[in-house]
């Protein structure tokens, strides 16, 4: 292994811009006893960046007060680096879990294990601090990553590759989880409509494929059609109240992975009496909901943020199998602010992931 570099270099928010910064010459943090330094060797970038740098950092339980500058990033998967004293004297005893190179995906928020939530296995509703990689503490855009909380750190099976990994921490556990809530009610004659194929949409997609549903997909990008197809989307439409025959009032379960107004609109027109909207897409801030066209047909409305570490677990066996195949591109670390700008302007299809270490 070569020698620690002194300093690195990384990409994040900084309260007085509302463009992504570069800053230089960051140092490489000093490992606690309890601490592994994580070489970050892939990092997603997700919607939500532009969103921070906008709207500002995820919102932390009082009284921890939201930084003002840090690194962005929250896709992320990485190999240990360096670990603590105290992990290292017990290394065998852990089954060397925490050895140099092992390989490990994040989950995004910081969950302390013994709240409420945590006990009950859905630790992504963790209440201790809502503290998230690259959202409000530092993140995966840059070489080396501190971790603090060694609950966050979720083994990659051997046949994963680091890009998949870390895209899997949101862009495929999102859309898993979403579906996890609801798949009780999915069934092969179910028809289900996928509103949004960007980064999340197209792994709901593939997700859903292995229920063996009827999958309808829109996007308003012409070029996403032939990869929804390819993902299992049994029809694909541009507008699908202009260029459909379906019947108002027809689908079972719909997914909005857009959240604006007109994809509500459009769910309100075609669910079914007693059907579900499952809402993940944070177009807008705020949204009008149909109350009273949802109540009389007894529609359930189902919030998702995120998702548990056991479901990522879970998730990283699915791509481990061959049941799910992120669509990754990989883009040159140099180059991200480009990327995210190709983001903002809609000219991104699938993911983008960078590699810090491999300049
Ligand atoms: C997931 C988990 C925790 C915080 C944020 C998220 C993402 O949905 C952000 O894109
Ligand atoms: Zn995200």
């Amino acid at each position: 292994m070569s020698a620690t570099p002194k300093t690195q270099f990384g990409y994040g928010y900084n309260i007085n811009h509302k463009k992504i910064q570069k800053f230089n010459n960051l140092p490489i943090p000093k490992v606690g006893p309890n601490e592994i330094l994580l070489k970050i060797e892939a990092a997603g970038l997700c919607l939500s960046d532009p969103h921070t740098l906008i709207a500002g950092p995820l919102p932390q339980q009082p009284p921890l007060k939201n930084k003002e500058k840090f690194i962005m990033g929250h896709e992320i998967a990485g190999s240990v680096y360096e670990i603590g004293s105290e992990i290292e004297k017990n290394l065998k005893n852990t089954n060397n879990k925490y050895q140099k190179g092992k390989r490990f995906a994040l989950q995004i928020n910081y969950c302390c294990g013994h709240c409420e939530f945590c006990r009950i296995g859905l630790d992504g509703s963790c209440s201790s601090t809502n503290q998230a990689y690259g959202l409000n503490e530092d993140g995966g855009f840059q070489q080396y990553l501190l971790i603090k909380n060694l609950r966050t750190l979720l083994p990659i099976p051997d046949n994963v590759s680091f890009e998949d990994a870390a895209v899997c921490t949101d862009s495929v556990l999102t859309p898993f989880h979403a579906i996890q809530k609801v798949k009780h009610k999915i069934q092969p004659t179910s028809k289900i409509l996928v509103q949004g194929c960007g980064g999340l949409g197209l792994n709901a997609i593939q997700i859903l494929k292995n229920y063996g549903c009827f999958i309808v997909a829109t996007d308003k990008k012409e070029d996403i059609k032939s990869t929804a197809l390819s993902y299992g989307a049994n029809e694909f439409y541009n507008d699908i109240e202009e260029d459909s025959n379906h019947e108002s009032q027809s689908f079972d379960i719909i997914f909005d992975f857009v959240g604006i107004q007109q994809t509500v609109d459009i769910s309100n027109n075609y669910l079914k009496k007693r059907g579900t909207l499952s809402m993940i897409g944070l177009g807008k801030f705020q949204l009008i909901l149909p109350n009273f066209l949802f109540a009389v047909r007894e529609i359930e409305v189902i919030y998702n943020f995120g998702g548990n570490s056991i479901e990522q677990i879970e998730c990283m066996k699915w791509i481990s199998k061959g049941l799910i195949k992120p669509n990754v591109t990989i883009v040159d670390f140099n180059k991200l602010p480009d990327a995210l700008e190709d983001l903002i302007n809609d000219k991104v299809r699938g993911r983008v992931v960078f590699r810090p270490n491999k300049l």
